[in-house]
This record gives structure tokens, C-alpha cells and sequence, in this order.
């Protein structure tokens, strides 16, 4: 039996009051309910508080560059698909720097799970604007006022035809939904992005914890998340009230499952030997 205590991994040094103590402790309570041992699985991050979870967690793990957590998850997942590789990065990392990365792993299909803990803020490097910082939000290098319109993460996966696209709140009343929805983002075969609204309690002073906790209420059951219309829809409210759960759904062939050499065996166990690897020297 997976335990809590097998994916134990260094004390936390993130604000007391910061949203990802619960988005780390519900991580953890979904795999252990899953039954996923910790070496079944990486987590990928960059920089970022956020980012900062593989050293709070006892499992494989890489923490990398600012912006480049996708790329690092999607070489190994083709290197390794039988091991279950999450990405985690801020909203900074993954909808910022790494953007162009996201466009293209959803386009993929690379089957990897990215939860983003989106603070809305750059809250490692003490409160700049990110790409989803409401416009106008002012801030110690946005005197006047964020200039950018605020990113939707949603509507855009959305617009991707990305196969899982998902928002989770993480507050005490939130977190049993999103530990389902992350339960189901990890048994989904392809990529999943989880967007997971968390307080920065240094750095971001509007969208405080009763900020998203007033505004954020559950997907009705009668929600299909297999219409994409209707999911799109859904993802464009924002404002007094902030649906969270699956918003849209679509089974489509993962990026491994389309490449001749690996579909049937992952890389890691194919038979290897030096003499294979022949090195050709073109001479004049
Ligand atoms: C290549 C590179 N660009 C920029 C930075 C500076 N930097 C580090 S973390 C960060 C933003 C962090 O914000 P976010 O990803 O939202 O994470 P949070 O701290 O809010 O969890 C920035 C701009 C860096 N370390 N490396
Ligand atoms: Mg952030």
C-alpha cells in the first residue's frame, strides 16, 4: 500500500498562509489513492515558488529552467512512457516564459499532466504582473497598472483541442474536487492541463484566498465536458463567479502512441549496444 509517508520530502519553506501547502498535501493524497508508487513517477518544474514542489516531495523528480518544465516532461516521457510524468510550474512559468512550449506539448498530445498553481502574480521574484494578472492590477513595476489583458488559460487549451482542460480552487472547500479532478487528469491518456487557482498571500493582495473563495463554485453534473462549445463557453466566465472542474474532455492518440519507434516499447527498455551506434566520419 502507497502511503502519504513514502512521498514525504524536505519541509516547505513557502509563506505561512501560501496556497501551495494544499495543492502539495492533495498531490500527494491523489497518487497515494491511485496507488502510484513514488518511483512511478517524475515531477518536472522550473523556477518559480510553485516550481519549488519537487524538493518538497520523496519520487523521481528534475527541477529545471524558468519556462522549460514541458520540454524537460516531454523528453522524458518519450524517453520513459510506462512512468507517469507530472509538470508543475506557476503561471508565470508555464502561460509566460514557457507559452510557446504550451501551444505546442498540447498540440502534441504529449501525454504529460501539468498543474499549474497560478497565483496570478511572479511570486518568487516578489510580485510582478504575469500573463494572468488582471489589466490594470498595479504593481511594484506595473506603477500604472498592468498594460497586458489578462491571459484565459482555459479558452485557450480549449482552442487547442487540448483533451483535458480542467480549473480546481486550492482552498479547504476546493480541495476534495480538486483532488478528484486531479485523479482524473493522471488516468486521462493524453495531456492534461489543471489550472489551479491558489493565494499568493505576499505578493498578490487582490485575488486573495476569499477572493477565489467567493467567486469559485463546481461544474453542474449536467455539464458535458465532451462538448467543446459548451466548455468554451463555460471557461470565458470570469468574474463574480469562477466555475471550477473538467471543463472539456476529447480522447485523441497521445504523441507516443504515434511514434513508430516507441509506441510498442518505451525507449528506456529497448535492447542498446555500442556496436549499434556507429559513428560515420565522411573523409575527403
Ligand atoms: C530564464 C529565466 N527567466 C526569468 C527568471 C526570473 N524568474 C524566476 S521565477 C519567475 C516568475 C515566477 O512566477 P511563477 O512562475 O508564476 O511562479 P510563482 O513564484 O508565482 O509560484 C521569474 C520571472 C529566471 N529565473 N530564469
Ligand atoms: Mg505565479
Amino acid at each position: 500500500m502507497v502511503t502519504l509517508e513514502d512521498y514525504k520530502g524536505q519541509e516547505p519553506a513557502w509563506c505561512p498562509g501560501c496556497g501551495n501547502f494544499a495543492i502539495l498535501n492533495i498531490i500527494k493524497r491523489a497518487l497515494t489513492e491511485l496507488e502510484i508508487a513514488p518511483h512511478q513517477l517524475t515531477i518536472v518544474s522550473g523556477i518559480g515558488q510553485g516550481a519549488k514542489m519537487p524538493h518538497y516531495m520523496k519520487c523521481n523528480t528534475f527541477n529545471g529552467l524558468h519556462g522549460r518544465t514541458l520540454p524537460v516532461a516531454t523528453g522524458l516521457r518519450m524517453a520513459n512512457h510506462d512512468m507517469l510524468v507530472i509538470a508543475i510550474a506557476g503561471d508565470g512559468d508555464c502561460y509566460g516564459e514557457g507559452g510557446n512550449h504550451l501551444l505546442h506539448a498540447i498540440r502534441r498530445n504529449v501525454n504529460v499532466k501539468l498543474f499549474v498553481h497560478n497565483n496570478q502574480i511572479y511570486g518568487l521574484t516578489k510580485g510582478q504582473a504575469s500573463p494572468t494578472t488582471t489589466e490594470g492590477t498595479i504593481t511594484k513595476t506595473q506603477p500604472f497598472g498592468s498594460l497586458s489583458s489578462q491571459l484565459n488559460p482555459l479558452a485557450m487549451a480549449i482552442s487547442l483541442d487540448c483533451g483535458f482542460v480542467a480549473r480546481g480552487f486550492a482552498g479547504a472547500s476546493g480541495l476534495p474536487f480538486l483532488k478528484e479532478i486531479m485523479k482524473e487528469a493522471i488516468r486521462h491518456k493524453g495531456f492534461a492541463l489543471v489550472d489551479i487557482l491558489q493565494n499568493c498571500i505576499s505578493f498578490n493582495k487582490v485575488n486573495t484566498f476569499h477572493w477565489y473563495k467567493d467567486r469559485t463554485y463546481e461544474l453542474p453534473d449536467d455539464h458535458d465536458p465532451y462538448d467543446r462549445i459548451s466548455a468554451f463557453q463555460k471557461s470565458l466566465e470570469w468574474g463574480d463567479t469562477i466555475p471550477t472542474g473538467i471543463f472539456y474532455r476529447k480522447d485523441k492518440k497521445s504523441f507516443e502512441e504515434k511514434i513508430p519507434g516507441i509506441k510498442d516499447t518505451p525507449l528506456v527498455l529497448q535492447p542498446f549496444s555500442f556496436s549499434d551506434a556507429k559513428m560515420e566520419i565522411s573523409g575527403n
